[in-house]
């Protein structure tokens, strides 16, 4: 999708606010969405591992009601999918070796997809181990790779990148116990020449920091937000000192 790639560059750094339709509670939404967009979020992550279709394109359909920030699906799943977004992360799950994450489920969607004309990003998608098993590695049914093989991750990128990807999406998954390492990260970013995400376990505005200055284009967080706004000012002071 390229009007959003171009804000996403190798130089950028921006920070998107993942939305798990399962936890939204659509009457506090339009406030919610207040909020983020005035601590200077710059995209929302729509997405989950549980969630059904009808109530996501409800749920992304409410988000563009009421929020002007790009809205981009980070689906679970083949079932989520709305012609509402402004975009959708194509991911293949390349730290995994099962063929359902690495091509079956994008065969299900691509026709869909490209039949409501929504711009897709070749993504791929890496899972790291961050000290608990999260539901992304446990429904997709793949290892992660371990947290001290930096190597791995960034073997595995740069092969993602020579089988054309886009961008490259480094996970710990939702509500991992720590962040992915800044060793990780500057090792894949240094391997590459496309965009890194990095996200989750992110909590504090030091670990924004941090993934940052190690070569993240974007950061994303979700349950930090989910278990408290008031993380919203650490996104607001962070992104009025860039
Ligand atoms: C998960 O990267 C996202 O896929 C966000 O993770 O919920 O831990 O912030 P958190």
């Amino acid at each position: 999708m390229l009007s959003l790639l171009e804000n996403i560059s190798i130089h950028s750094r921006n920070i998107a606010v993942l939305l798990d339709p399962d936890k939204i509670e659509l009457h506090l939404l339009p406030e919610q969405l207040k909020r983020i967009e005035s601590a200077g979020v710059d995209f929302l992550f729509v997405g989950g591992s549980l969630v059904d279709g009808i109530t996501f394109n409800e749920v992304v359909t409410e988000i563009k009601k009421h929020s002007s920030l790009p809205v981009v699906i980070f689906p679970g799943s083949s079932f989520q999918i709305s012609e509402s977004a402004d975009a959708i992360l194509f991911l293949s799950l390349i730290s995994g070796r099962n063929p359902e994450y690495l091509i079956g489920q994008q065969v299900i969607a691509a026709p869909y997809i490209k039949r409501l004309g929504l711009p897709s990003i070749a993504t791929g998608y890496i899972l790291v181990d961050c000290g608990s098993e999260t539901t992304a590695s446990y429904i997709s049914n793949t290892k992660p790779i371990p947290y001290n093989k930096p190597q791995i991750a960034a073997a595995t990128a740069l092969a993602g990148e020579m089988l054309g990807h886009d961008i490259m999406y480094l996970d710990g998954g939702s509500g991992a116990k720590m962040p992915i390492s800044g060793a990780i990260i500057s090792q894949v970013k240094s391997t590459i020449d496309i965009p890194l995400i990095v996200g989750g376990g992110i909590r504090t505005k030091e670990a924004i920091v941090s993934a940052f200055s190690s070569g993240a284009n974007v950061v994303v967080i979700g349950t930090a937000i989910e278990e408290s706004e008031g993380f919203l000012n650490e996104i607001a002071s962070i992104k009025h000192s860039v």
